[in-house]
């Protein structure tokens, strides 16, 4: 059974045990009448995540803790809070406390596109915080945070893997938070996958092709297969599996998107490379002066991605929880929409603060 790891707040040292001293180190505030230094962990078994014991608002209060929550990021990449009672505010006070562009105006995402998606965005977002946008299937009434009340359906009905905002923006978000307001009885999970096994996983030729490759994005949906891993090549079905967010951008020209390296080096942490690629999004791979594209680049990301299945996570969500993630690390897919109950809403609130780095490749390649 994993046990319970302290990470010191100033030290950043990991502990096997519990400790309440601040080691000479840190602030000594106390909450609830113990040293606010130490943040309780437990790792998830695998190559990510871990749930927090320590209360949200108790981080976000204590200034010695900042520096241990984002070393407690980059050491799991994804972290979970469970039983939390969250004021908009508090959500964002604590994805402040993460990597992003604070500046006045910066574009948090999703941005979209006008005409597709960038509309119902805009409609789903909390009036005076509209850095958090509303998640979910059903309706949801009025007096949620002032947004008007309506039918929620920002699902699709196939997975969809993929990492938020790098296909529409140079800097995209480090991270992303889903704070689970209200679930349907059936119906909802989340899935993970760890887009540095997926690197790990490639063998010598791969690597020649994706190491120092750019991904050309584009910023319009396409149908997708089932399996999320890849969008329908030509002459499968052309019926649009997009959904009801993306309905009106299947079949018109494709806006173009951000371009990136296909590989990111992690600048933190590990320093390990990742591989997320976001098949929906993806228009061209280019490679000293090759172009891969089509059925062609989907067929090669789809066998690259299937392998990340061993890393794959399933969060069921429960009223109360957090979780955020390192997009620069894993892969997310919501489980297909069609597989709720009718009754009952899934209400999650999204945070997705714009970036402030581009992603890097390695430096072994001439960009
Ligand atoms: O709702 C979910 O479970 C995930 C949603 C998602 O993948 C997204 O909108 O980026």
């Amino acid at each position: 059974m994993a046990a319970i790891i302290r990470v010191l707040g100033l030290a950043l040292a990991v502990h096997a045990a519990r400790s309440d001293t601040c080691d000479g180190t840190c602030d000594a505030r106390t909450i609830n009448g113990s040293a606010a230094c130490g943040l309780e962990l437990l790792p998830w078994d695998g190559s990510f995540g871990a749930t927090v014991a320590t209360p949200m608002r108790d981080i976000v209060d204590a200034p010695c803790l900042h520096d241990a929550v984002r070393a407690a990021f980059a050491a799991h990449r994804l972290l979970r809070w469970s039983g939390e009672a969250l004021a908009p505010d508090d959500e964002l006070a604590f994805m402040k406390l993460l990597p992003h562009d604070g500046s006045p105006g910066a574009a948090h995402g999703p941005q979209g596109v006008a005409g597709v998606d960038a509309e119902k965005y805009a409609r789903w977002r909390v009036p005076a915080r509209d850095e958090i946008l509303l998640q979910g299937e059903g309706f949801v009434p009025a007096g949620h945070h002032g947004v008007p009340e309506g039918h929620l359906s920002s699902g699709k009905p196939i997975k969809e893997w993929h990492t938020d905002g790098h296909y529409e923006a140079r800097e995209p978000s480090i991270a992303t938070s889903m704070y689970c307001v209200s679930v349907k009885p059936v119906g909802g999970d989340t899935l993970f996958m760890d887009a540095r096994v997926i690197y790990d996983e490639l063998d010598d030729a791969e690597r020649g092709v994706f190491d120092c490759a750019d991904i050309e994005y584009s910023r319009s949906p396409v149908s997708m297969h089932s399996s999320g891993y890849r969008a329908l090549l030509e002459g499968e079905s052309a019926a649009s599996n997009v959904g009801s967010l993306y309905a009106e951008g299947a079949g018109r020209a494709r806006a173009p998107g951000a371009t990136h390296p296909a590989v990111w080096v992690l600048p933190d942490g590990d320093g390990r490379r990742s591989l997320p690629l976001a098949p929906m999004w993806i228009d061209k791979l280019n490679i000293n002066g090759t172009t891969l594209a089509g059925d062609e680049l989907q067929l090669l990301v789809a066998k690259v991605l299937a392998r990340g299945e061993r890393s794959l996570k399933t969060y069921a969500w429960t009223p109360g929880d957090f979780v955020v993630w390192d997009n620069r690390a894993l892969l997310h897919s919501a489980t297909p929409n069609d597989g709720f109950s009718p009754e009952g809403l899934r209400l999650l609130h999204r945070i997705r603060l714009a970036g402030n780095l581009a992603p890097v490749g390695p430096d072994t390649c001439a960009r």
